[in-house]
């Protein structure tokens, strides 16, 4: 395929340096192309040419605004099926699946931001013979880094609200997955999108990202990735006070409670579990079951699991693809590993030679979904982010027990409870410390609501009214009437 370029000022360019990176299909272990392995004279270029074209696309009214994210959208949708053979040879993740949420998504986050524009209007406060008005204004040039496990989904989660406030953008893709926010670029370029207002810049974190995020002249970082580099963007940001929003890593619970329907409910639990081979932060990797309902429990979600067919993601039978590359396999592994040193007990799925995928080829980072009971609940395989096809599951006696099992962890992103009882489910989960929790269902995403997580999970929240705020700077004017 052609190679990946930088998008600059509406052309696309290989890094200054002329050096490349090379993306690879995780499925097959094939090269697809290379990028540009890019650095702070590149991103220096990209900063220059969204400042240049920021004053034309601040002065557009929210109305013009608007009317360009429904064009992107309906280009997005126009391409859907590209963008989702693209994302699937990418991530190693089912068409299926980069269908239904990876493409799908990508053009209702476009949708969604260029409707809730229009819905959206400024508080106004009179008192003391004065009105105050809130005025919005953009942040000016921002800088989006994300990461591989959805790629596009999340890039677009920035760059919509990002344009719709008015601001020019400097975004990085994760190193691993290029392939969409490529795409993207060449979708802009087909709408006649003015130039400058989106830039891309590829290359490797520690020389990519970390120069978008120590430039004086990107004012915001939204960053969407792992923990530990989350704590070296904000030390970077912090000190030269940019807006800063950090949506980090998760160690998620699912809380089955006794009542709960496990005939009805077993699937949206599967899905919690091992959506996208469990590389989403969202994932429930911890499965918190009441004791008196484990054994039965035990047995259902194992013989589910032991069914998700895995294979090459190009199949459209398949439900589960491979990882997002042999060093992450080997990773996942690892805390494979780590789980039976612990104590824990391997009930479906183990190591790629324990549990070799069948059809698939040795060089595919492929794993079957694997599930350990038997964990402490405080042991590491059962609090430290895996971001695989692993989960663990621990039976509590009590609600309050697994109220104290589910924030255990250094992370707070999300959580899912499983009851016949609603409201039952919806008392429990206001005594779980995390963003997001989900009541009988999971990745149910009204995206007006208030996304992020607490803890070691991140900083802020996206989504709806919160990334309006979070992509612009208020101003309140007060007018002392006559
Ligand atoms: O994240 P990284 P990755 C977690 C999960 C996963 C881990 C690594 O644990 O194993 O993060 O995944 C860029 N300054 N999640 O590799 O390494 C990097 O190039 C600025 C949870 O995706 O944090 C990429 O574009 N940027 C997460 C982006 O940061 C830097 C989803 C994310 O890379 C940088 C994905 C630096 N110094 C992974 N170093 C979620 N919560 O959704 C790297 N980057």
């Amino acid at each position: 395929m052609e190679p990946i370029l930088n998008f600059i000022n509406g052309e696309f360019h290989p890094s200054a340096s002329g050096m490349t990176l090379e993306t690879v299909n995780p499925a097959s272990g094939q090269v697809i192309t290379t990028l540009p392995r890019s650095s702070a004279e590149d991103v220096a270029m990209a900063t220059k040419a969204a400042l240049e074209a920021g004053p034309a696309w601040s002065a557009t009214t929210m109305e013009e605004r608007m009317a360009w994210l429904h064009r992107i959208a309906d280009a997005l949708e126009e391409e859907a099926e590209t963008i989702a053979q693209l994302e699937s040879m990418d991530t190693g993740k089912p068409i299926s699946l980069a269908r239904r949420v990876d493409a799908a998504r990508s053009v209702s986050n476009f949708r969604f931001f260029a409707n809730f524009g229009r819905d959206h209007t400024e508080p106004i406060f009179s008192d003391h013979g004065a009105v105050n008005h809130v005025h919005r204004s953009p942040v000016g040039c921002v800088g989006l880094i994300t990461p591989w496990n959805l790629p596009l989904y999340l890039l677009t989660w920035k760059v919509a609200p990002a344009l719709l406030m008015g601001n020019t953008i400097v975004a990085k893709p994760s190193e691993l997955t290029p392939m969409t926010a490529n795409h993207l670029a060449k979708v802009l370029t087909k709408v006649h999108f003015p130039k400058g207002v989106f830039n891309l810049v590829h290359g490797l974190g520690p020389e990519v990202g970390q120069a978008i995020v120590e430039h004086p002249d990107i004012r915001g970082i939204s960053f969407t990735g792992g923990t530990a580099t989350g704590k070296i963007v904000a030390a970077t940001a912090a000190p030269m006070f940019k807006k800063l929003s950090l949506e980090l890593g998760g160690k998620n619970a699912t809380v089955v409670l006794d009542d709960a329907p496990l005939e009805e409910m077993m699937d949206g639990i599967v899905r919690a579990s091992f959506t996208n081979s469990g590389q989403v932060c969202l994932c429930g990797s911890r499965v918190l079951v009441d004791a008196a309902i484990y054994d039965r429990f035990k047995t259902m979600f194992v013989d589910a699991v032991s069914n998700i067919v895995v294979g090459d993601p190009a199949s459209e039978s398949t439900v589960m693809g491979s990882v997002i590359s042999k060093d992450h396999q080997t990773k996942v592994e690892s805390y494979i590993e780590l789980g039976q040193q612990e104590g824990g007990v391997v009930l479906t799925g183990g190591s790629a030679t324990d549990a070799p995928v069948k059809g698939v080829t040795a060089q595919g980072a492929f794993l079957r979904p694997t599930v350990i009971e038997g964990l402490s609940h405080t042991s590491r395989t059962a609090t430290e982010e895996i971001f695989g096809p692993v989960v663990t599951l621990h039976p509590f006696t009590s609600e309050q027990e697994a109220i104290d099992m589910a924030n255990a962890t250094e992370y707070g992103l999300a959580g899912s409870v499983w009851t016949a009882d609603t409201a039952r489910g919806y008392a429990f989960a206001q005594h779980l410390d995390t963003g997001i929790v989900w009541v009988n269902t999971w990745l149910n995403r009204d995206l007006r609501t208030p996304f992020g997580g607490v803890k070691q999970s991140g900083v802020g929240r996206e989504g709806g009214a919160w990334s309006l705020n979070f992509f612009s700077e208020l101003t309140n004017i007060c007018v002392q009437q006559p």
